[in-house]
Protein backbone atom coordinates (compact mmCIF):
# COMPACT_ATOMS: atom_id res chain seq x y z
CA UNK A 1 0.00 0.00 0.00
CA UNK A 2 1.65 3.61 -0.58
CA UNK A 3 2.67 5.25 1.94
CA UNK A 4 0.45 7.99 3.87
CA UNK A 5 1.76 11.29 5.37
CA UNK A 6 1.03 11.15 8.72
CA UNK A 7 1.44 14.39 11.46
CA UNK A 8 1.47 13.37 15.31
CA UNK A 9 0.19 15.76 17.39
CA UNK A 10 1.11 14.25 20.90
CA UNK A 11 4.11 12.25 20.45
CA UNK A 12 6.30 12.34 23.03
CA UNK A 13 3.22 11.17 25.52
CA UNK A 14 2.31 7.70 26.69
CA UNK A 15 0.21 6.67 24.03
CA UNK A 16 1.23 9.36 21.33
CA UNK A 17 5.46 7.76 21.42
CA UNK A 18 4.08 4.35 20.36
CA UNK A 19 1.25 6.23 17.60
CA UNK A 20 4.86 7.48 16.03
CA UNK A 21 6.67 3.79 16.22
CA UNK A 22 2.98 2.28 14.41
CA UNK A 23 3.46 5.17 12.23
CA UNK A 24 7.39 4.37 10.98
CA UNK A 25 6.93 0.23 11.39
CA UNK A 26 4.10 0.33 9.00
CA UNK A 27 5.78 2.49 6.33
CA UNK A 28 4.02 5.74 6.64
CA UNK A 29 5.96 9.11 6.16
CA UNK A 30 6.08 10.68 9.67
CA UNK A 31 5.59 13.85 10.84
CA UNK A 32 5.68 14.83 14.61
CA UNK A 33 4.84 18.25 16.17
CA UNK A 34 7.93 20.07 17.78
CA UNK A 35 5.61 22.27 19.96
CA UNK A 36 7.41 25.52 20.94
CA UNK A 37 5.92 25.16 24.07
CA UNK A 38 8.14 22.27 24.79
CA UNK A 39 10.57 24.66 26.39
CA UNK A 40 13.89 23.17 28.69
CA UNK A 41 11.45 19.61 28.66
CA UNK A 42 14.64 17.31 27.78
CA UNK A 43 13.08 14.14 27.56
CA UNK A 44 10.63 15.18 25.49
CA UNK A 45 12.84 17.05 23.15
CA UNK A 46 14.99 13.57 23.21
CA UNK A 47 12.60 11.49 22.45
CA UNK A 48 11.64 13.70 19.36
CA UNK A 49 15.34 13.52 18.50
CA UNK A 50 15.56 9.74 18.36
CA UNK A 51 12.42 9.96 16.32
CA UNK A 52 13.69 11.73 13.90
CA UNK A 53 16.81 9.24 14.09
CA UNK A 54 14.20 6.88 13.11
CA UNK A 55 13.16 7.99 10.31
CA UNK A 56 10.14 10.73 11.69
CA UNK A 57 10.53 14.53 10.28
CA UNK A 58 9.77 17.00 13.00
CA UNK A 59 7.67 20.03 12.37
CA UNK A 60 8.08 22.99 14.41
CA UNK A 61 4.53 24.47 15.30
CA UNK A 62 2.30 26.65 18.43
CA UNK A 63 -0.63 26.48 19.60
CA UNK A 64 -0.06 29.84 20.29
CA UNK A 65 0.37 30.24 16.17
CA UNK A 66 -2.34 29.46 14.71
CA UNK A 67 -0.28 29.53 11.16
CA UNK A 68 1.67 27.40 12.22
CA UNK A 69 -0.60 25.15 12.32
CA UNK A 70 -2.60 24.80 9.18
CA UNK A 71 1.24 25.02 7.96
CA UNK A 72 1.90 21.52 9.56
CA UNK A 73 -1.26 20.34 8.81
CA UNK A 74 -1.08 21.18 5.09
CA UNK A 75 2.08 18.69 5.19
CA UNK A 76 0.14 15.61 5.42
CA UNK A 77 -3.06 13.38 4.83
CA UNK A 78 -3.84 12.22 7.95
CA UNK A 79 -3.47 13.56 11.63
CA UNK A 80 -3.35 11.78 14.83
CA UNK A 81 -3.89 13.67 17.68
CA UNK A 82 -2.81 11.90 21.25
CA UNK A 83 -2.84 14.77 23.81
CA UNK A 84 -3.30 14.00 26.85
CA UNK A 85 -6.97 14.41 27.97
CA UNK A 86 -6.80 12.78 31.28
CA UNK A 87 -4.13 14.85 33.52
CA UNK A 88 -4.84 18.64 31.93
CA UNK A 89 -8.38 18.57 30.97
CA UNK A 90 -9.91 21.84 30.05
CA UNK A 91 -6.63 23.09 28.68
CA UNK A 92 -6.49 19.81 26.38
CA UNK A 93 -10.32 20.51 24.97
CA UNK A 94 -9.01 24.34 23.97
CA UNK A 95 -6.03 22.50 22.45
CA UNK A 96 -7.90 20.40 20.61
CA UNK A 97 -10.35 22.61 19.01
CA UNK A 98 -7.42 24.74 18.03
CA UNK A 99 -6.51 21.50 16.10
CA UNK A 100 -9.71 20.97 14.72
CA UNK A 101 -10.28 24.76 13.71
CA UNK A 102 -6.00 24.26 11.54
CA UNK A 103 -7.29 21.29 9.72
CA UNK A 104 -10.83 22.90 8.67
CA UNK A 105 -9.28 25.85 7.26
CA UNK A 106 -6.31 23.87 6.05
CA UNK A 107 -8.85 21.96 4.11
CA UNK A 108 -6.46 18.76 2.75
CA UNK A 109 -6.37 16.33 5.44
CA UNK A 110 -8.25 12.88 4.30
CA UNK A 111 -8.64 11.67 8.08
CA UNK A 112 -8.03 12.82 11.74
CA UNK A 113 -7.75 10.57 14.43
CA UNK A 114 -8.66 12.87 17.62
CA UNK A 115 -6.90 12.20 21.52
CA UNK A 116 -9.78 9.45 22.32
CA UNK A 117 -8.15 6.10 23.18
CA UNK A 118 -10.22 5.17 26.14
CA UNK A 119 -13.77 4.42 26.43
CA UNK A 120 -16.23 5.41 23.46
CA UNK A 121 -17.23 9.22 25.14
CA UNK A 122 -20.90 8.49 23.23
CA UNK A 123 -22.02 5.73 25.31
CA UNK A 124 -21.10 7.43 29.03
CA UNK A 125 -23.93 10.06 28.55
CA UNK A 126 -24.81 9.21 32.06
CA UNK A 127 -21.14 8.76 33.25
CA UNK A 128 -20.75 10.30 37.31
CA UNK A 129 -19.42 13.60 37.95
CA UNK A 130 -16.44 14.61 37.92
CA UNK A 131 -14.86 11.71 35.74
CA UNK A 132 -17.81 12.53 33.30
CA UNK A 133 -16.04 15.86 32.05
CA UNK A 134 -13.51 13.99 30.02
CA UNK A 135 -16.45 12.12 28.28
CA UNK A 136 -18.01 15.42 28.17
CA UNK A 137 -15.43 17.15 26.69
CA UNK A 138 -14.45 14.77 23.44
CA UNK A 139 -18.01 14.61 22.27
CA UNK A 140 -17.36 18.38 22.29
CA UNK A 141 -14.37 17.41 20.16
CA UNK A 142 -16.26 15.38 17.84
CA UNK A 143 -19.40 17.46 17.77
CA UNK A 144 -16.57 20.20 16.23
CA UNK A 145 -15.23 17.67 13.64
CA UNK A 146 -18.36 16.72 12.38
CA UNK A 147 -19.64 19.96 12.03
CA UNK A 148 -16.44 20.95 10.41
CA UNK A 149 -16.59 17.80 7.81
CA UNK A 150 -13.57 16.46 8.31
CA UNK A 151 -13.43 12.86 7.82
CA UNK A 152 -12.69 10.84 11.29
CA UNK A 153 -11.93 7.85 12.99
CA UNK A 154 -12.35 7.66 16.48
CA UNK A 155 -10.28 4.83 18.36
CA UNK A 156 -11.73 3.52 21.51
CA UNK A 157 -8.80 1.15 23.35
CA UNK A 158 -10.49 0.26 26.10
CA UNK A 159 -8.45 -0.21 29.24
CA UNK A 160 -4.31 0.17 28.89
CA UNK A 161 -2.88 -2.62 30.13
CA UNK A 162 -0.19 -0.40 32.49
CA UNK A 163 -2.84 0.89 34.42
CA UNK A 164 -5.52 -1.56 34.52
CA UNK A 165 -3.42 -5.00 34.27
CA UNK A 166 -0.01 -4.86 36.07
CA UNK A 167 -1.66 -3.99 39.34
CA UNK A 168 -5.18 -6.59 38.75
CA UNK A 169 -6.72 -3.46 38.36
CA UNK A 170 -6.29 -2.18 42.06
CA UNK A 171 -6.75 1.29 41.97
CA UNK A 172 -3.53 4.27 43.20
CA UNK A 173 -1.23 1.48 42.12
CA UNK A 174 0.87 0.07 38.67
CA UNK A 175 2.21 -3.05 40.59
CA UNK A 176 0.97 -6.27 41.70
CA UNK A 177 -0.49 -6.72 44.62
CA UNK A 178 1.66 -8.93 47.33
CA UNK A 179 -0.69 -10.71 49.08
CA UNK A 180 -4.59 -9.38 48.98
CA UNK A 181 -6.58 -8.21 46.08
CA UNK A 182 -10.05 -6.04 45.81
CA UNK A 183 -12.46 -7.54 43.78
CA UNK A 184 -15.21 -4.93 42.51
CA UNK A 185 -18.54 -6.91 43.30
CA UNK A 186 -18.06 -10.55 42.10
CA UNK A 187 -15.38 -9.52 40.01
CA UNK A 188 -17.13 -11.25 36.72
CA UNK A 189 -17.87 -8.40 35.25
CA UNK A 190 -15.97 -8.33 32.16
CA UNK A 191 -13.83 -5.15 30.46
CA UNK A 192 -11.25 -5.03 27.86
CA UNK A 193 -7.46 -4.98 28.45
CA UNK A 194 -4.84 -4.26 25.86
CA UNK A 195 -0.98 -4.23 25.58
CA UNK A 196 -0.38 -0.30 24.57
CA UNK A 197 1.57 -0.68 21.49
CA UNK A 198 -1.37 -2.75 19.95
CA UNK A 199 -3.70 -0.08 20.42
CA UNK A 200 -1.02 2.07 18.51
CA UNK A 201 -0.98 -1.07 15.91
CA UNK A 202 -4.59 -0.92 15.26
CA UNK A 203 -4.83 3.08 15.36
CA UNK A 204 -2.53 2.99 12.57
CA UNK A 205 -3.82 0.39 10.39
CA UNK A 206 -7.24 2.39 10.29
CA UNK A 207 -5.41 5.73 8.26
CA UNK A 208 -5.69 4.28 5.40
CA UNK A 209 -8.62 2.32 5.46
CA UNK A 210 -11.90 3.09 3.85
CA UNK A 211 -13.50 0.77 6.05
CA UNK A 212 -12.66 2.92 9.07
CA UNK A 213 -14.14 6.52 7.30
CA UNK A 214 -16.07 8.21 9.79
CA UNK A 215 -16.69 5.06 12.13
CA UNK A 216 -15.50 4.21 15.83
CA UNK A 217 -13.44 1.41 15.98
CA UNK A 218 -13.63 -0.39 18.92
CA UNK A 219 -10.70 -2.49 19.84
CA UNK A 220 -12.10 -5.41 21.45
CA UNK A 221 -10.44 -8.60 20.87
CA UNK A 222 -12.50 -11.41 22.62
CA UNK A 223 -9.53 -13.06 23.96
CA UNK A 224 -8.43 -9.85 25.38
CA UNK A 225 -12.19 -9.42 26.87
CA UNK A 226 -11.39 -10.65 30.77
CA UNK A 227 -13.15 -10.56 34.41
CA UNK A 228 -11.14 -8.79 36.90
CA UNK A 229 -11.10 -12.74 38.18
CA UNK A 230 -9.39 -13.82 34.91
CA UNK A 231 -6.43 -11.56 35.38
CA UNK A 232 -6.26 -12.50 39.00
CA UNK A 233 -6.16 -16.00 37.91
CA UNK A 234 -3.89 -15.89 35.59
CA UNK A 235 -1.38 -13.62 38.06
CA UNK A 236 -2.00 -16.37 40.46
CA UNK A 237 -0.91 -19.41 38.04
CA UNK A 238 2.09 -17.18 37.09
CA UNK A 239 3.59 -16.43 40.47
CA UNK A 240 2.13 -20.08 42.11
CA UNK A 241 0.93 -18.41 44.75
CA UNK A 242 -2.89 -17.49 45.52
CA UNK A 243 -3.66 -14.75 46.47
CA UNK A 244 -6.62 -12.91 49.64
CA UNK A 245 -9.51 -11.75 47.73
CA UNK A 246 -11.73 -9.06 49.32
CA UNK A 247 -14.82 -8.43 47.54
CA UNK A 248 -16.08 -4.61 47.52
CA UNK A 249 -19.64 -3.68 46.75
CA UNK A 250 -20.05 -0.80 44.60
CA UNK A 251 -21.96 1.57 47.57
CA UNK A 252 -18.61 0.82 49.60
CA UNK A 253 -16.57 1.37 46.65
CA UNK A 254 -17.92 4.56 45.20
CA UNK A 255 -18.47 6.24 49.24
CA UNK A 256 -14.77 7.71 49.68
CA UNK A 257 -15.74 9.64 46.55
CA UNK A 258 -17.12 12.50 48.38
CA UNK A 259 -13.98 13.47 50.45
CA UNK A 260 -11.56 12.56 47.80
CA UNK A 261 -9.25 14.63 45.86
CA UNK A 262 -10.32 15.45 41.98
CA UNK A 263 -8.05 13.20 40.49
CA UNK A 264 -9.19 9.81 43.06
CA UNK A 265 -12.79 10.95 42.13
CA UNK A 266 -12.20 10.69 38.56
CA UNK A 267 -11.14 7.18 38.89
CA UNK A 268 -12.73 6.00 41.20
CA UNK A 269 -15.93 6.89 38.67
CA UNK A 270 -14.10 5.63 35.79
CA UNK A 271 -13.31 1.94 37.96
CA UNK A 272 -16.95 2.01 38.89
CA UNK A 273 -18.33 2.75 34.99
CA UNK A 274 -15.96 -0.22 33.88
CA UNK A 275 -16.17 -2.77 36.99
CA UNK A 276 -19.85 -2.64 38.29
CA UNK A 277 -21.53 -1.32 35.06
CA UNK A 278 -19.46 -3.48 32.39
CA UNK A 279 -19.68 -0.32 30.00
CA UNK A 280 -16.96 -1.73 27.77
CA UNK A 281 -18.55 -4.80 27.13
CA UNK A 282 -22.45 -4.53 28.13
CA UNK A 283 -23.11 -3.86 24.33
CA UNK A 284 -22.30 -5.39 21.12
CA UNK A 285 -20.00 -3.55 18.00
CA UNK A 286 -22.92 -3.67 15.82
CA UNK A 287 -22.53 -0.14 13.20
CA UNK A 288 -19.12 0.31 14.90
CA UNK A 289 -16.14 -2.02 13.68
CA UNK A 290 -14.04 -4.58 16.09
CA UNK A 291 -10.18 -3.71 15.33
CA UNK A 292 -9.35 -7.46 15.57
CA UNK A 293 -12.07 -8.49 13.50
CA UNK A 294 -10.68 -5.47 10.73
CA UNK A 295 -7.10 -7.05 11.06
CA UNK A 296 -6.62 -10.91 11.76
CA UNK A 297 -3.31 -10.55 10.66
CA UNK A 298 -2.23 -8.32 13.97
CA UNK A 299 -0.51 -10.75 16.50
CA UNK A 300 -2.28 -8.91 19.72
CA UNK A 301 -0.93 -9.52 22.78
CA UNK A 302 -2.92 -11.97 25.30
CA UNK A 303 -3.05 -10.32 29.63
CA UNK A 304 -1.37 -13.61 30.55
CA UNK A 305 1.64 -12.63 28.20
CA UNK A 306 1.53 -8.81 28.98
CA UNK A 307 1.59 -10.10 33.09
CA UNK A 308 4.94 -11.68 33.01
CA UNK A 309 6.84 -8.52 32.71
CA UNK A 310 5.61 -7.97 36.23
CA UNK A 311 6.99 -11.43 37.64
C1 LIG B 1 -7.83 5.97 32.70
C2 LIG B 1 -6.46 5.34 36.98
C3 LIG B 1 -5.65 4.37 37.59
C4 LIG B 1 -7.07 6.30 37.79
C5 LIG B 1 -10.51 5.26 30.17
C6 LIG B 1 -6.88 6.29 39.18
C7 LIG B 1 -10.35 7.66 30.35
C8 LIG B 1 -10.91 6.55 29.77
C9 LIG B 1 -10.80 2.89 29.88
O1 LIG B 1 -5.20 8.20 33.82
O2 LIG B 1 -9.49 7.54 35.50
O3 LIG B 1 -4.70 3.45 39.63
O4 LIG B 1 -11.12 4.21 29.53
O5 LIG B 1 -5.88 5.28 41.12
O6 LIG B 1 -11.87 6.68 28.79
C10 LIG B 1 -6.68 6.66 34.83
C11 LIG B 1 -7.90 6.81 33.94
C12 LIG B 1 -6.66 5.28 35.48
C13 LIG B 1 -5.42 6.86 34.06
C14 LIG B 1 -9.16 6.48 34.69
C15 LIG B 1 -8.95 6.19 31.72
C16 LIG B 1 -9.54 5.10 31.13
C17 LIG B 1 -9.37 7.47 31.31
C18 LIG B 1 -5.45 4.36 38.96
C19 LIG B 1 -6.07 5.33 39.77
C20 LIG B 1 -4.07 2.46 38.91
Amino acid sequence: MAKTKVLVVGGTGYIGKRIVKACLAQGHETYVLLRKEIGLDIDKLQMLLSFKMEGARLVEGSFEDHQSLVEAVKLVDVVISTMSGVHFRSHNLLLQLKLVEAIREAGNVKRFLPSEFGMDPAKMGNALEPGRVTFDEKMIVRKAIEDAQIPFTYVIANCFGGYFVGNLSQMASLLPPKEDVVLYGDGNVKACFMDEDDVATYAVKTIDDPRAVNKTINIRPPENTLSQRDLVQMWEKLTGKELNKHSISAEDFLAPMKDAELAHQVGIGHFYHIFYEGCLTNFEVKDDEEASKLYPEVECTRMYDYLKRYL
